[in-house]
């Protein structure tokens, strides 16, 4: 009989080597937010994918406020026919807008927002993406234990983890940092839950700007996660886009190779000093970073 031998993450890592390692994408709103949010495009879809597009960037992820209430078939064909994906839908909005919740007390509003989650997992279907879970798990409400909180977020991610998987979508639980979110703040805390609730399509999703704060050592806590990573958010510590301030990009692009993975680096920045400023820069140092691996 002869054994093919298993392929290790170095094995993959040196298969890619002369290609390109990572795809580039930037994380949009569609709705106008304040200049102090995260996003260096921020209204119009089509000229956001259309800027992105034209600067070399492989993808946009999504910020979107209800999946049900745009028309996006444009965006299915132009994927298509320019070689584009959508990274991710991030879902954000529904807590910080719609103030949906999957960790509510009250059990109308969990309702409410398995539903409305179900309809971005439509969506990333439609659009063969993922769907982000970050600030949509909501804060513990003062009523609730942790260990409430706990078995409320696992039973929801449970069941959008079985929903999604016939979809061949991914759902992927962001590490956020403490003064935003009240718990998985660290990647090794998302990585604890990814593991309790033991789906193949549920990943943790990492952003550099949270394990700036998080993490004593965010190459050891990558390298740790390792196959257990399944999105990437890129951004400085104090939000600008990468090689605006001061983070070793490279020894983390280092670490995300010797780990095998490949997938998407969105970047999620302030648009400073402005959004396609932000973007121009931002691929221009990701492709220098790239090249010092
Ligand atoms: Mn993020």
């Amino acid at each position: 009989m002869h054994i093919i031998p298993l392929q290790t993450n170095e094995d993959n890592a040196a298969m890619i080597s002369d290609e390109k390692r990572f795809r580039y994408s930037v994380s949009a709103s569609i709705e106008q937010m304040s200049p102090k949010t995260p996003f260096m495009l921020q209204g119009d879809l089509r000229e956001s994918v259309d800027i992105l597009k034209s600067l070399g960037y492989d993808a946009v992820e999504l910020q979107i406020r209800n999946p049900c209430d745009i028309e996006l078939n444009w965006l299915a064909d132009f994927c298509e026919k320019n070689s584009f994906s959508v990274s991710a839908i991030g879902t954000g909005s529904e807590y910080t807008l719609n103030h949906l919740s999957l960790t509510s007390p009250d059990v109308q509003t969990r309702r409410n927002t398995l539903a409305r989650m179900k309809e971005h997992i439509d969506l990333a279907d439609y659009l063969k993406t993922d769907v982000i879970v970050g600030t949509v798990r909501g804060n513990l409400d003062p009523s609730l234990s942790k260990a409430q909180y706990t078995e409320y977020l696992r039973e929801a991610l449970t069941e959008l983890c079985g929903y999604a998987l016939p979809k061949k979508v991914n759902l992927v639980l962001e590490a956020i940092n403490f003064y935003v979110t009240d718990f998985f703040n660290s990647v090794g805390q998302a990585s604890e839950m990814v593991e309790l609730v033991s789906a193949s399509n549920f990943k943790v999703h990492i952003d550099t700007h949270h394990m700036a704060v998080e993490e004593a050592d965010m190459i050891k806590s990558i390298e740790e996660c390792g196959g257990r990573i399944g999105y990437v958010h890129f951004s400085e510590n104090n939000r600008l886009y990468p090689g605006g301030n001061g983070l070793n990009f490279t020894e983390v692009m280092r670490s995300l190779v010797k780990i095998g993975y490949s997938g998407y680096i969105a970047l999620e920045c302030l648009p400073k000093p402005d959004g396609i400023t932000g973007c121009k820069l931002g691929l221009e140092n990701l492709r220098k970073f790239e090249g010092q691996i």
